[in-house]
């Protein structure tokens, strides 16, 4: 069986990428591309739109994969990208308005839109594959929906990439597929009751939270739902409580892998057979891995994280 070092989002930290493929023991060949005798990378997606070193990032992760020693997923940030470029009906998938093009600033900086090589970049985030399973083990970027996945099999190749007509169905914002794509890549959501709406991370205003899925239906909201690093005083935290946000995801039978949702602390897992691996590297956190090894329960010791880096302060 397939050895795998799963990585979570890198999002342009390319010191603190090589300095994890370091300590999981991978080294450059004569070409400069990283690999290990016994194990593949797996890459959960977000290699952009923050950080230093996108272009390093991107250089990295494209030649491991395309020697085949690596696999990398697509993230909402790659996806967001795609759909940035994407023209339809005289627009763009993704509008062009200030919170999505400041969003996108720092690739854009790295990758002048139209360039060559931004059209490369676009080019290889729509090679990448939405998720990865085996009989042993299943990942993808933010949430391994059974039902979202099905409803976008008809969309996908038999690899796992999204087809041309994903992006004209996810245009469709009232439809199914669309919400389907928006599951899977980002996680699902929950709109917010008047007077909880917060400023994020990044100091957009949200009117909804993500649901952290994997967690307990019964527990309280303010426990399941996730506001972006946003500091919620007692009266907003006993309305979140009064929420109903359950969402029907059974446990997995294998293990599943995902990253998107900004963990603190030591990596650890979820519950026997879920880990996240965003710990948030991005915000002063570190880049996390775990050695898959075929195990059916995950092991908190298989962990491995590096911390963002010199190459961070600069930013
Ligand atoms: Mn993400």
């Amino acid at each position: 069986m397939d050895k795998l070092d799963i990585i979570g989002d890198i999002h342009g930290h390319a010191d603190a990428l090589e300095a994890l493929l370091a300590a999981l023991g991978y080294s450059k060949d004569g070409d400069g591309v990283y690999s290990h005798d016994e194990r593949r990378a797996l890459f959960l997606g977000d290699y952009i739109d923050r950080g230093p070193d996108q272009r390093r990032t991107l250089e990295i992760v494209r030649s491991m994969s395309k020697r085949g020693r690596a696999i990398a997923l697509m993230g909402n940030h790659e996806f967001n990208a795609i759909c940035y470029a994407a023209r339809i009906n005289g627009g763009f998938i993704r509008a062009h308005n200030p919170k999505n093009r400041e969003q996108h600033a720092a690739f854009l900086r790295e990758f002048p839109e139209g360039a060559a090589d931004y059209c490369d970049a676009i080019d290889w985030f729509r090679s990448l594959p939405v998720r990865f399973e085996t009989e042993g083990v299943a990942a993808v970027h933010a949430c391994w929906c059974a039902r979202s996945l099905r409803a976008i099999e008809p969309l996908l190749t038999e690899d796992g990439r999204l087809r041309p007509a994903a992006y004209d169905a996810y245009a469709d914002t009232c439809g199914a597929q669309y919400a389907a794509i928006e599951r899977i890549l980002k996680g699902p959501e929950i709109a917010l009751p008047d007077g909880l709406d917060y400023r994020d991370k990044d100091g957009h205003f949200r009117r909804a939270a993500r649901i952290r899925w994997w967690t307990d239906n019964d527990a309280p909201a303010r426990r399941r739902l996730e506001f972006g690093g946003a500091r919620l005083g007692d009266d907003q935290l006993a309305m979140i409580d009064r929420m109903e946000c359950r969402e029907p995801f059974p446990m997995p039978a294998k293990p599943v892998f995902f990253g998107h949702y900004w963990m603190q602390g030591a990596p650890a897992p979820l519950a026997e057979k879920i880990a996240c691996l965003d710990y948030s590297v991005a915000k002063g956190g570190r880049l996390a891995a775990y050695r898959w090894n075929g195990e059916a329960r995950l092991n908190a010791r298989n962990f491995v994280s590096v911390e963002a880096g010199p190459s961070a302060a600069r930013k």
